[in-house]
């Protein structure tokens, strides 16, 4: 297994749209092996392949508070979603340190493969279900700050940008 590296927001490649998974075979066991341990590492709940640079429909997650409930989705579709939305905190693995309120879905069903290429179906409400919302977006070249006002994204990329040029300089 390997740590993969994350892409730091604005990094164009993050605007990407992923391609279906053609194949579940053991390169796509590795990536997601490699994806879970990235992000267990990271402390995170949710990562997209779009994260690590690879444009494939790929999601890894475990919303669990024992950190041992790994879910896999490949291919992911939204098939439902209720009505009423609600506003939530969410953070990204790729907007390190940015938290601000995202407006989701409460509940939605989606339709994937699993580790082993059998079909699933998935419905979530709470975290997971904004995690799912999350992560699909990322795959779809989204990230959540695009759903911030034009002034605090221009703010949350200027952040971004001076902490790359001081983590260039050291
Ligand atoms: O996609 C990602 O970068 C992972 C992201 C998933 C996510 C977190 C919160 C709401 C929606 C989606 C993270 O895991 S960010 C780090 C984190 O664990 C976290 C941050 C804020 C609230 C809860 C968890
Ligand atoms: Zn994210």
């Amino acid at each position: 297994m390997a740590l993969l590296p994350i892409l730091r927001y604005p990094d164009p490649r993050l605007l990407k749209v992923a391609r279906p998974v053609a194949t579940v075979d053991d390169r796509i066991h590795r990536l997601i092996d490699d994806m879970l341990e990235t992000m267990y590492e990271a402390q995170g709940i949710g990562l997209a392949a779009t994260q690590v640079d690879v444009h494939e429909r790929l999601i890894v997650m475990d919303v669990s508070a024992q950190r041992d409930a790994p879910l896999v989705l490949i291919n992911p579709e939204l098939v439902a979603r209720s009505e009423d939305m609600d506003f939530g905190e969410e953070g990204c693995l790729s907007v390190p340190q940015i938290y601000d309120e995202v407006q989701r879905y409460t509940r939605v069903t989606v339709r994937a493969l699993d580790r082993l290429g059998q079909p699933r179906e998935i419905a979530a409400e709470g975290v997971m279900s904004v995690c799912i919302q999350h992560e699909m977006d990322h795959l779809i070249g989204k990230v959540f700050v695009e759903y911030l006002s034009p002034l605090k994204r221009n703010r949350v990329r200027s952040k971004m940008l001076k902490r790359s040029r001081d983590e260039a300089r050291g």
